[in-house]
């Protein structure tokens, strides 16, 4: 069973052959990380079927239309195969180079650039697929820390910020996450999260309509708090809909309403909470009565969603990125949390359990049971003067950090596998600062509408040319397992690993040159990384690695070196990577467990329900309510509706609308309207409605619907694909517009830094 981890085969695409091979794939598309089956064949292979990898320890044979089109994605005529520069100076149009070219226009534009302004001048941008890839997400940590610019920016502060710094504050670690434990609980209560679109996020739960439909036809119970009646409310006993950015309204009057009644019940993690007392007195001011109007719910039905969760006999509350995308979003994930802990369902199975990855989480390493905790603002944005929260500043204000001159600005960036132009609010801002840096390179498998910017766009590999594991996911997961795939098709002889683009990347920044050998600066890291974990055996450990290289080699030290790992040999019947490998679908390490006390890092080792920065921050929301119990403020002028995204399952984000299995089909970037505001501002169903926030406005096709509730609208983010320089040609065929040119980039939860993107009040008519 066990592969020799001196055969290079697990670490390399199948030896070339013409029958059709089925290879076990696992997806990085989203975050439900499914286990693939792709079958190859003929010589050269091509892909000729994608199907579930049945039998996958995760996902057991479930995919969406997206894992059938990495094939459209590997035959992408548009997928860049070789960098891209522009060899006639700055206004010059991007042109095909070689990889030398491309790493000698760098080393001769970025050094000088450090030398004259320092490390914060270069701002390094992280974006969604990073997390997708083990080669990026490790080494880009490399290069974030060989720059040491504190202008370092990613998806996060677009996303779940607020969610990791709440887990941070009340768990001690940014990554401790505590998940629902579906295929046991009784009660599931899903706020701003559309899992039958997104298929999960921060909880890796492939197939979870089928896991919704066990959990009902085992006499549970499934509601959803969302302001549009979505394919997952579809599928629910009970869908509130609420005005968008006021959970935590609602999550504040169900936690007073479980004081108010009698209905807190810890149980089982009694022994380790800590500020039950202080949470009551800081809640006193959110009666349902108060928070109703604001919410759109009635106070009897906040009282009775209280009563059925309590009640029940397991329950778990889960929020995602409609809970995180608001002004609130810490205090909203912090409730969620609060109101799983005060019910009994923290750390108990059919509650909310943690997981136990085999690799990279940091609450297996180090002492068990306490530790340093979270901190945020160790330094502050120049300009915004925002904390950096988990070592990032909020990406919305890259723009202005370009600006604004003054020591400290940023002249120079690296963006990888990041598209803020149509991801970020106010793209065209940061559009036209992105020409006005003396330097960029962007990393990406597309010219995007950022890379399109750039001075230089390095290409990654398809992602069916690379060995995957996942680095974040397992710690996320429903279920603990291991699982590794290794490439399935060779990749081109010239086009190397983004693994090593960013150690050529880390050499220039040394002011090593273009020189190096990327093997001997992978090694130094190596060794680096052993005398500071493994002291005294750090040459034993090099050696027991043996022959895997790059992200490979990390991925076996973490396995072996985890709490399933074979120690090196002090347990053989431990996890190594060629374990791993060797087990295509996976490993299997069994349901979510009970954790406490021993997964807490907080200093005091306990479950802190009360952080001092939360509760400093609840008399904002308390004021906001006083001054404005019916509607928000951003909603006071006449007639205004409030603009909330959507995901649609053929779609990710800002890409994949260049695929052509993915982009036939109805038009998806559609205005949905109901049909009382329809009516009301004369909107006919399939015509232009005119959408303005200010002075940016756009026009979109309305798409009459009883989905959202009245006053609300939405529009789908991440299109947009009309503008000058992108190189996607069926994408441009129907570009879609861009949500994000209305919204604003100076709204943030000033805790997190993340933006505000759902919720903000937009004028909408006829076109
Ligand atoms: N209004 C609004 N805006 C939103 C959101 C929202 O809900 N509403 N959602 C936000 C969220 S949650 C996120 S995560 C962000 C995402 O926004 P971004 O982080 O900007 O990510 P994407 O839009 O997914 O673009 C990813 C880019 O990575 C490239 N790519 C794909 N695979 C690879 C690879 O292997 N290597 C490299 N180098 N590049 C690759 C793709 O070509 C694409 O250009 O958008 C945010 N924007
Ligand atoms: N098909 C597809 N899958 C994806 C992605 C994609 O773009 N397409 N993106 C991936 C990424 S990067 C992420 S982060 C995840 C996100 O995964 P999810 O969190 O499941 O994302 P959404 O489907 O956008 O669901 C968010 C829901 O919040 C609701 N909402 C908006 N405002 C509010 C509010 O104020 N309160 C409440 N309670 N609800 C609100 C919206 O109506 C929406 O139904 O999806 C991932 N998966
Ligand atoms: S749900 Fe779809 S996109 Fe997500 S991992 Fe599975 S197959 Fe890939
Ligand atoms: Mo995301």
């Amino acid at each position: 069973m066990h592969a020799d981890p001196s055969s290079p085969a697990s670490a390399s695409a199948a030896a070339p052959t013409a029958a059709a091979v089925d290879h076990y794939r696992i997806c990085p598309l989203c975050e439900a990380c499914c286990g693939l089956a792709v079958r190859t064949e003929g010589l050269p292979a091509t892909v000729t079927r994608i199907s579930g990898w049945a039998g996958d320890v995760l996902s057991d044979g479930y995919l969406c239309p997206k894992g059938y089109a990495l094939k459209d994605l590997h035959d992408d005529p548009d997928r860049l195969r070789t960098p891209l520069m522009r060899k006639q100076g700055r206004n010059s149009p991007l042109e095909p180079c070689s990889w030398e070219q491309a790493f000698a226009e760098i080393d001769r534009r970025l050094p000088p650039i450090l030398a004259e302004h320092g490390r914060d001048a270069l701002a390094l941008v992280a974006g969604n697929p990073s997390a997708h890839k083990m080669g990026l997400l490790l080494y880009f940590a490399r290069l974030a820390r060989t720059v040491g610019s504190k202008n370092l920016f990613s998806a996060s502060t677009l996303d779940q910020m607020p969610k990791q710094l709440q887990a941070g504050l009340m768990y001690g670690h940014w990554v401790s996450i505590p998940l629902p434990d579906i295929t046991r609980t009784q009660f599931l209560l899903v706020l701003g999260a559309n899992p039958l679109a997104s298929n999960g996020s921060m909880w890796t739960v492939p197939d979870f309509r089928g896991k919704a439909k066990a959990l009902r036809a085992r006499g549970g119970t499934l509601v959803v708090v969302d302001p549009r009646r979505t394919e997952t409310a579809a599928v629910a006993d009970a869908h509130h809909a609420i005005r968008p950015g006021t959970d935590v309204f609602l999550l504040g009057a169900m936690v007073h309403t479980l004081f108010a009644e009698r209905l807190v019940k810890p149980g089982h993690a009694l022994p380790w909470l800590s500020g039950v007392d202080a949470l009551r007195d800081a809640v006193a001011g959110f009666t349902p009565e108060a928070v109703a109007q604001r919410c759109g719910i009635s106070a009897a039905a906040i009282r009775q969603l209280t009563r059925d969760l309590a009640a029940a006999p397991s329950a778990a509350v889960y929020g995602r990125i409609g809970t995180c995308t608001q002004t609130y979003g810490t205090l909203a994930c912090w409730l969620i949390d609060v109101l799983n802990a005060l019910t009994g369902n923290l750390d108990v199975p059919g509650g909310m359990l943690w997981t136990k990855a085999a690799a990279f989480a940091s609450n297996t390493a180090g002492k068990p049971g306490s530790g340093r905790g979270v901190a945020t603002g160790r330094h502050r944005s120049r300009v915004g003067r925002s904390p950096e929260v988990f070592g990032e500043l909020p990406i919305v204000q890259l723009a202005q950090e370009i600006e604004t001159p003054g020591a400290g600005q940023v002249r120079a960036a690296i963006f990888m596998a990041a598209n803020p132009v149509l991801s970020a609010p106010n793209g065209a801002r940061l559009a036209a600062a992105l020409d006005r840096l003396d330097f960029s390179v962007s990393l990406d498998i597309y010219c995007n509408e950022t890379a399109s910017h750039a001075d230089v766009v390095l290409p990654g590999l398809s992602p069916l040319e690379e060995g995957h594991y996942d680095v974040p996911f397992p710690q996320l997961s429903w279920r603990n397992s291991a699982r590794y795939s290794p490439p399935v098709l060779p990749a081109p002889a010239e086009q190397p690993p983004e693994w090593q683009t960013l150690l050529r990347l880390i050499a220039i920044v040394q002011g090593r040159g273009t020189a190096v050998d990327v093997q001997t600066l992978d090694d130094e890291w190596l060794a680096d990384d052993l005398r500071r974990s493994a002291g005294d055996n750090a040459a034993a450990v090099q050696a027991a690695l043996g022959a895997w290289r790059g992200p490979e080699r990390l991925v076996d030290l973490a396995l072996r070196s985890g709490p399933y790992g074979d120690g090196f040999g002090q347990r053989p019947d431990g996890l190594s990577l060629a374990r791993v490998a060797a087990t295509p679908g996976g490993i299997d390490l069994g349901a979510l467990q009970p954790r406490l006390p021993e997964v807490l890092r907080t200093p005091s080792g306990m479950v802190e329900l009360a952080p001092a920065l939360l509760l400093a921050d609840l008399p904002r929301a308390l004021a906001d309510l006083a001054a404005h119990p019916a509607a928000a403020a951003d909603a006071d002028a006449a007639g205004a509706l409030l603009i909330i995204g959507r995901r649609d399952v053929r779609s990710n984000n800002s890409w994949m609308h260049n695929l052509p299995t993915l982009a036939k089909g109805p038009q998806r970037c559609t205005l949905l309207v109901h049909p009382l505001d329809a009516q009301r501002l004369g909107l006919a169903d399939g015509a232009l409605a005119r959408i303005a926030r200010g002075a940016a406005q756009l026009q979109a096709p309305v798409q009459i619907s009883d989905t959202v509730m009245p006053g609300v609208v939405s529009l789908p983010h991440g299109w947009g694909h009309d503008l000058a320089g992108s190189r996607l040609a069926l994408a441009g065929q129907r570009p879609g517009v861009n949500l994000n040119s209305l919204l604003d980039d100076g709204l943030t939860d000033p805790l997190s830094g993340n933006a505000v993107l759902s919720g903000l009040a937009v004028q909408v008519q006829p076109a």
